[in-house]
């Protein structure tokens, strides 16, 4: 007898929904996209369908695994937890609550248990010492719209489905399935723009699968994005074409925004992006004469020098082109959970420094740049010890090859992690999560970015065994003894459910308005688990709730569960720049300060000639990333069936590079950069332009003393031995993975 199982794919931002088939003894036999999903309609990809590989993959860890020297050996979760208790508190004693660090990885966005309970192990522990992988990725998006918007996490999304005119830059939705742009089947979605007579324009410096399949490719130099950019603002105003008329009483900052760009016309920045000026002109030309157009830039925009600037200029132009907060522009989600209460706290950054740098905390969180120098730095505050959840900083992070020595060096490290990998490595304990089958799942942190309002959860497809907590008891469990309390997860949930309630209640207008918490708790589904008891209360308060009873057609987590096994579509995004805005202006500010200030970058790129273009003197190309439709960060290469067929962790040259060098394809070539030495293999093709080379990053798995066998043997490089972690985006310490100057040699 076998069963089935619905369930979200929790392996990338697309959300695709899943159907698995399971035999009698819990083994996944099977993985189809789920037809019935609104929003995926059965869409699935390689990795999608591999879900029953990872679930059953013999390397994942079952129990902790407990550091005996140079080894990992099982032990008990009793003794885990109790050895993570006494190993934080000595180093508190001795050292401070800074002396603790945490660092919280990417799979823990696509989690139940990361967003809920993430949140109260940081406040618990009470440190500075606060990293994710956010600062090697989206943090620029908060900031930029933290700033522009009031919150960080109000980023527009491209409303895919109903625009006539993509303008995306530094993503490659065909390999990565899209981000912070939910939106299962992106390549579907984009010929669907080219079929009603759109038009989808690319800017990356590799040709990629996206940048074929849409109707113009242009090549930019690594790193130049921002002046591009600044260029099309230039254009807007120049030729007026800028269409602000609906938001014209909502902007601040127009005038400044006007006069900052008069210095960047196409012509000035057309060598230092390598795009001719007409064709900045044109780019700008047919955003404002399409009927509805929307910028999108992400992970190529992000990463680099200029990410801030580059998130900026991208919100920018949809506001400038009038496509903000528009059908088929750039909207706002709204999700099911968000609560319906507005931020109240004015964005800022900087509330406290880093100690070696003096880097700014964004977002609560100091740069991932800047943790091997926190670690490795004696003195006051100098970290001792570490808690990763859901991260894999040593091929991760800029610099990852010194968060190697440096995390061997702590005195205590604790990992939730189903792999002993080249991070985990370095645990004192590794607490592993429960099998993707054995947990329950809901998108907290992605459902605010997709291309329609939807909204979908999934049960566990299998109980846990006896004994075995699941991923929130893990990190509740973290929670409850950072903050040196005797008490379990479920106390700890009770706590946040009757404060979340009681604020509730105390709020004007909210759904709940006056009434009495303890009723409302008595509401809550209790044949489920506390963690979902959250989630209960978060969809009963939020926009599509049942309001506690108040609308008894509203959710709740029961009736999404039993009446929506295939997820809900909720209607195409809606304007609702009203709810969403909440600068102390009560406008867009479309020119904030710090953003002008730091423009003076850009002009001092100008005046120190960068803009000669391509290869200089020194033999120096630019270095960028690159993601394969297989892979996933660093942490899917232990699947057989997306590690077989050719070698992907290539260094891409161009010909012309490469004959230069004397490199052919397949040669072995030394890359070298400011902070390290890899080697790689070449393959040279046209599909990158000139002066530049590109290596996928997550590779590099040949440490001693992990256990992914099949990835060991399909190593590959770690890219981030050589990207530099003394460069970062000074406006978000976001690290530069993009645009890094290396020289290559054949080996
Ligand atoms: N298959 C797969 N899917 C994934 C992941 C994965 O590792 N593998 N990772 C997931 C994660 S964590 C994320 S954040 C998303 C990211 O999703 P995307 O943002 O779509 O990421 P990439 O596919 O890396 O595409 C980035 C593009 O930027 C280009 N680029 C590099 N430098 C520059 C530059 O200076 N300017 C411009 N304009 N372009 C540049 C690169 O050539 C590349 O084509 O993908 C997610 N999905
Ligand atoms: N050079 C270069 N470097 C990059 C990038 C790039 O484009 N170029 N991209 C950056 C981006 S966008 C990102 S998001 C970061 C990612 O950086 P990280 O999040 O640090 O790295 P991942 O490789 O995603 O590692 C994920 C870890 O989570 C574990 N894991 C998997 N599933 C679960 C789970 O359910 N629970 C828990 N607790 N753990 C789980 C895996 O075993 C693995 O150890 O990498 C960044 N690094
Ligand atoms: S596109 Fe993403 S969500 Fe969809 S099946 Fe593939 S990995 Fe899963
Ligand atoms: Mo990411």
């Amino acid at each position: 007898m076998s069963s089935t199982a619905y369930r979200t794919c929790p392996l990338c931002e697309a959300l695709c929904g899943l159907e698995l088939t399971l035999d009698d003894g819990g083994q996944v036999t099977g993985v189809r996209g789920d037809k019935r999903d609104p929003l995926s309609k059965g869409f699935i990809c390689p990795k999608g369908a591999t879900l029953g590989r990872l679930d059953g993959d013999p390397d994942r860890l079952a129990e902790p695994m407990l550091r005996d020297h140079d080894r990992h050996v099982s032990g008990g979760w009793d003794d885990a937890f109790e050895t993570v208790r006494r190993e934080i508190a000595k180093v508190v004693d001795r050292h401070g609550k800074d002396a603790v660090a945490i660092y919280i990885g990417n799979p823990t966005a696509h989690s139940i248990a990361g967003p809920l309970y993430g949140a109260a192990i940081i406040k618990a522990l009470g440190t500075r010492n606060v990293y994710t992988a956010s600062t090697a990725d989206q943090m620029p998006k908060h900031v930029s719209s933290g700033h522009i918007f009031g919150d960080p996490l109000a980023i527009p999304v491209p409303d895919l489905d109903r625009t006539d005119h993509l303008l995306m830059l530094g993503a490659n939705p065909l390999e990565s399935n899209g981000s912070l742009c939910s939106a299962p089947d992106f390549p579907g979605r984009l010929k669907a723009i080219s079929k009603r007579g759109g038009k989808v324009t690319v800017v990356d410096p590799r040709q990629t699968r996206t940048a074929s399949l849409a109707d113009e490719h242009v090549f930019i130099r690594p790193g130049t994005d921002a002046y591009l950019l600044i260029a099309l603002v230039h254009t807007l105003f120049a030729e007026d074409l800028t269409r602000v008329d609906g938001l014209a009483e909502r902007i601040n900052g127009l005038d400044d925004l006007r006069a900052l760009a008069v210095d960047f016309a196409p012509e000035r920045v057309a060598a230092i992006t390598g795009i001719p000026a007409a064709g900045i002109r044109r780019m700008a030309r047919e955003l404002a004469a399409a009927d509805r157009a929307a910028v999108y830039g992400r992970i190529g925009t992000c990463t680099q020098a200029f990410g801030t600037l580059n998130s900026w200029l991208v919100d920018a132009l949809n506001v400038l082109t009038g496509n903000l907060d528009r059908e088929g522009g750039a909207m706002f989600p709204r999700s099911a959970h968000s609560p319906a209460y507005r931020r109240k706290r004015p964005f800022n950054t900087g509330r406290w420094r880093s100690r070696f740098r003096n880097l700014p905390e964004v977002n609560g969180e100091l740069p991932v740049a800047t943790l091997a120098d926190e670690i490795e730095t004696p003195g006051e505050g100098q970290i001792r010890a570490l808690i990763t959840i859901g991260g894999n900083p040593v091929l991760s992070a800029p610099g990852g090859a010194r968060l190697d020595r440096a995390f061997a060096g702590l005195e205590f490290m604790v990992s939730v992690d189903p792999y002993l990998n080249e991070t985990t490595r370095h645990a004192d304990v590794i607490l592993p999560p429960p099998r993707p089958t054995q947990t329950p799942h809901y998108d907290l942190a992605l459902l605010g970015f997709t291309v329609r309002d939807y909204v979908r959860y999934s049960p566990p497809a299998l109980p846990l065994p006896d004994g075995r907590p699941s991923e929130a008891e893990i990190l509740g469990r973290l929670a409850v003894i950072a903050s040196g309390m005797d008490a379990t997860t479920a106390a700890l949930d009770e706590m946040i459910i009757m404060s979340t309630l009681k604020k509730a209640a105390a709020l004007e207008g909210s759904p709940v308005e006056g009434r009495e918490p303890d009723e409302l708790r008595k509401m809550l589904d209790t044949n489920t688990t506390t963690t979902e008891q959250r989630l209960d209360m978060m969809l009963r308060l939020g926009p599509y709730g049942d309001g506690f009873g108040a609308d008894p057609d509203g959710l709740t987590l029961t009736r999404l569960r039993d009446e929506h096994p295939h997820g809900l579509d909720l209607g195409a995004l809606k304007p609702r720049l009203d709810e969403v805005l909440c600068t102390s202006s009560g406008r867009i500010e479309l020119c904030p300060p710090s953003f002008a200030a730091d423009a003076d970058r850009l002009h001092a790129g100008l005046d120190a000639g960068l803009d000669a273009g391509g290869p200089n003197g020194s033999g120096e190309l630019l270095l960028i990333g690159r993601r394969h439709l297989r892979s996933n960060n660093s942490w899917l290469h232990n699947l057989p069936e997306l590690v077989r067929g050719s070698n992907t962790c290539t260094l891409q040259l161009n010909p012309a590079d490469a004959e230069r060098l004397g490199v052919q394809g397949g040669d072995l070539v030394r890359v070298t950069s400011r902070s390290g030495t890899i080697e790689a293999v070449a393959e040279p093709t046209a599909t990158v332009m000139a002066g530049v080379v590109s290596l996928p990053h997550g590779w590099g798995h040949d440490r001693p003393g992990t256990r992914t066998g099949v990835a060991s043997r399909n190593a590959g490089v770690n890219v981030n031995a050589v990207t530099d972690d003394q460069e970062i985006d000074p406006l978000s310490g976001t690290a530069v993975f993009n645009g890094v100057p290396v020289t290559l040699e054949a080996v």
